[in-house]
């Protein structure tokens, strides 16, 4: 039978774990990602069109960019399609009643191209706040499909795994195009270390100057191929991540209102 693999992916605290037992139930296990101490927690969930879904509950992370070794794993996921956790569909979750700063993290998984579904739980949470989401709205700004949920309840499980049998097509236009910002550097980048991403050959960029996982040699390249395209006027790590919290505020404040305190800027 066909058997595909998804991954929940989304800020700490927004209720992956909860979302992952309901869409597991008992059918789970526990163990490490390989090659690193980071906990992974997997498991099984027959979805409504009888296929089977290897369901990977990664760590809480605010950003693609990591600042922690476990939130490294998720980049290091989901910025190679070689990796042998490599998901054929992400569930991005986030808290409903906290969009604004939930959203950043859905912007950079949706720029990577990878289908993917976008969950609001607690959405009981922002109903008690008062907060009238714009769903349709939203789902059209976003240019994905939306899912409200309430893991506490299990309201929108079965509407989640039902969104999980379609094809979920993959963005066309990035929210943010790192490639447009340089794509001499990024296409010298790819070729010279064999890499596949955009984003990755863009971290290769910046890891030259912040150094982590590359040598010497390697640096030096970069550096050379820095020089000889000018990148150094593209934005840095955290002006993107203004960049994109500039356009998320924006969709936020046309789709989420407060019913309470209509004037008040929602989430
Ligand atoms: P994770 O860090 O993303 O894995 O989040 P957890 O699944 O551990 O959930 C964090 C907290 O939020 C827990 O106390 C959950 O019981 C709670 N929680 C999860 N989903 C919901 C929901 O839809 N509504 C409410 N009110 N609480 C939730
Ligand atoms: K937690
Ligand atoms: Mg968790």
């Amino acid at each position: 039978a066909d058997r595909i693999k998804i991954a929940l992916v989304g800020n700490p605290n927004s209720g992956k774990t909860t979302l992952f037992n309901l869409l597991t139930g008992l059918n789970q296990k526990t163990g490490n990602f390989p090659g690193v101490t980071v906990d992974k927690k997997s498991g099984f969930s027959k979805l409504p069109d009888g296929t089977t879904a290897e369901i990977i509950d990664l760590p809480g992370t605010y950003s693609i960019y990591p600042k922690t070794l476990d939130e490294q794993i998720v980049q290091d996921i989901l910025l190679d399609p070689e990796h042998s956790q490599y998901p054929d569909k992400v569930i991005v979750v986030t808290d409903a009643s906290n969009l604004k700063r939930n959203l950043l993290l859905f912007t950079q998984i949706r720029d990577l191209g990878i289908p993917l579904v976008l969950v609001l739980n607690m959405m009981d949470v922002a109903q008690l706040k008062k907060l009238n989401i714009d769903l349709r709205g939203l789902s059209i700004d976003l240019g994905v499909k939306i899912i409200p949920t309430n893991s506490h309840s299990g309201d929108g499980i079965a509407a989640l795994k039902e969104a999980l049998t379609q094809p979920l097509v993959k963005s066309k236009k990035p929210f943010y195009d790192i490639y447009d910002l340089a794509p001499k550097t990024i296409d010298a980048i790819k070729t010279e270390f064999d890499l596949t991403e955009n984003y990755r050959a863009y971290q290769y960029a910046q890891q030259s100057v912040r150094l982590n996982f590359l040598n010497d040699k390697e640096k030096e390249i970069i550096a050379k191929i820095k020089s000889e395209n000018g990148f150094y006027d593209v934005p840095t790590q955290s002006q993107e991540t203004l960049g994109r919290y500039q356009f998320i505020s924006d969709i936020v404040d046309r789709n989420v209102k407060n019913s309470r305190d209509p004037l008040k800027k929602s989430v």
